[in-house]
């Protein structure tokens, strides 16, 4: 991506987010201010909070070639801790009223700021970004995603669904995550379209966007879509908006099969849905003009080769036998940052394997149906690990002992359930809730605590889960 082909688009409209609109010049021109202010350190933290700061800051530090770390605004002391430690920044990009508490030096990201930059030259194995995400056990890991994956998912997605520079993407997505970022971000502004970016999801502000502009696309989590399923229920105004759209896509999460068929009782909108890892981008996706079945994420992009294996890492060619994910294209990440013994363990052959569990129907639709361990839980459209929650109740002087489950929930799809056995000083429920969204951060929070005498083991001293109840 060059800044200099980005303000060739001129007045076109680039971002709109509550507090500021920018066009493809002044958006090219904020960002080569950032680029100058970056070019030659090794690595950048960006405080991503859901704002243009956060757009520019990204676009600018790609332009300048130097890989981001996007910090999510309400990470707690040791999560941020964590991530600043492993992945050692030399500059934190954030806006002038952002990033206080955070210990490194600081660029503060001005959207009226005027700089043209002349970018160096980039090889496409470049680290674009270090994304951190959560695994079963232990801290997050920092996914080192090379520019080619980018170039990869935008491309692939673009074909898949007819995605052109006249589409204009509404969401409310977080912008430290792939999802908000990659596909939300930069996927319109590399296209040459517009983000209309709401600042956060409400249903009726998403309604009202796709049709005051007008807008063409939303992106979402399920836990959004089941947020709007109840809005259009209630209100047949706000049903006629969602219809408008030319595509509603959802991703991060399985879309619960009632609530694809709800909207589009609704609306007449039928979701498209795609399937992807922080790992990996996008894999697969339903075309636009293919069949909308719900419970499927459709078919792999192109580039993407993906098999399903059995325990044995054996290819499973016949439809609606259950298999692991595996996945290899120029979309996979090259690693787990300082992390070698986690990225051997990720590739089996020199494919990634995804630990999602699959199905695919006879003409090839992707079905996911869980995940290997169920100590990996998504909750709202966050990948969270039951050991890293587990690790900071253990911390806390009100907890003997601690195991931490998922259930169904209608709003976020998972809750987290902490079972907890107290020590001599025992913690109350809000306190033991507040220590995981202060430490960690507060979509890690359990929804739920529950106290036992004791917790059941088996013979060697391993926790039951499936025995909690
Ligand atoms: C709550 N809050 C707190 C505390 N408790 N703040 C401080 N201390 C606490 N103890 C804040 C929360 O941070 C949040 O603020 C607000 O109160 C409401 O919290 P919560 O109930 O957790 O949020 P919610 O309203 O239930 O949020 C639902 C949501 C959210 C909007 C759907 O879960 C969300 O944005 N999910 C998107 C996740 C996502 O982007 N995943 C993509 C991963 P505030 O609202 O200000 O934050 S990428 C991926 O999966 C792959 C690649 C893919 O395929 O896309
Ligand atoms: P993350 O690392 O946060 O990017 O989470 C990746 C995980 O999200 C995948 O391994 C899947 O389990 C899940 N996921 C992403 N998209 C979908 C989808 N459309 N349907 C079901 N699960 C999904």
């Amino acid at each position: 991506m060059k800044l200099s082909d980005l303000g060739a688009a001129g007045s076109r409209l680039a971002l709109r987010f509550p507090e500021l609109t920018l066009d493809y010049a002044g958006l090219a021109a904020a960002s080569g201010a950032v680029a100058e202010a970056v070019a030659g350190k090794r690595r950048v933290a960006v405080y991503a909070s859901a704002r243009p700061h956060t757009a520019i800051a990204v676009l600018g530090a790609i332009a300048a070639g130097v890989p981001v770390v996007p910090l999510n605004p309400k990470l707690g002391d040791r999560e941020l801790t964590h991530i600043l430690t492993d992945s050692a920044p030399d500059l934190l990009l954030c806006a002038p009223d952002e990033g206080g508490h955070i210990a490194l030096d600081r660029h503060e990201v001005d959207p009226a700021a005027r700089a043209s930059f002349t970018e160096p030259a980039t090889d496409s194995e470049d680290p674009l970004f270090i994304v951190y995400t959560s695994g079963t056990t232990g801290a997050p890991k920092g996914v080192v995603q090379p520019r080619r994956s980018l170039e990869a998912t935008v491309s692939g997605l673009a074909e898949a669904w007819a995605w052109t520079a006249e589409d204009v993407v509404v969401h409310g997505l977080p912008l430290f995550h792939v999802h908000g970022l990659v596909l939300g971000t930069l996927g319109p502004i590399l296209l040459g379209g517009s983000v209309h970016h709401l600042g956060r999801f409400e249903a009726e502000a998403a309604a009202e966007a796709l049709t005051a502009y007008p807008s063409t696309m939303l992106f979402g989590v399920p836990t959004m879509y089941s947020r709007v399923a109840e809005a259009v229920e209630a209100d047949t105004g706000l049903a006629g908006r969602f219809g408008a759209a030319r595509l509603l896509v959802s991703g991060s999460a399985p879309l619960p099969a009632s609530v694809h068929k709800r909207i589009t009782a609704a609306t007449g909108q039928q979701i498209i849905e795609r399937y992807g890892l922080t790992e990996t981008f996008m894999n697969t996706s339903v075309r636009i003009d293919g069949e909308r079945r719900p419970g499927t994420v459709g078919l792999p992009l192109a580039g993407v080769d993906l098999r399903i294996t059995d325990d044995a890492g054996t290819e499973i060619g016949e439809p609606g036998l259950v298999g692991e994910v595996e996945v290899r294209g120029p979309n996979v990440f090259r690693e787990y940052l300082n992390r070698a013994d986690a990225t051997a363990e990720a590739f089996r052959d020199g494919w990634f394997r995804t630990g999602d569990m699959a199905t695919r129907d006879p003409d090839g639709y992707l079905r996911l149906v869980g995940r290997r361990s169920t100590d990996l839980i998504k909750s709202g459209g966050y990948r969270i690990g039951a050991g890293e929650i587990e690790n900071a109740l253990l911390e806390h002087p009100g907890v003997a002992e601690a195991a931490v489950t998922s259930e169904p929930d209608e709003d976020l799809g998972e809750r987290i359930i902490a079972w907890i056995v107290s020590s001599a000083s025992p913690a109350s429920e809000a306190e033991l809730i507040e220590h995981v969204a202060s430490t960690l951060t507060p979509h890690k929070r359990p929804r739920v605590v529950r106290f036992r005498e004791s917790l059941p083991r088996n013979d060697m001293g391993k926790i039951l889960k499936r025995s909690l109840g």
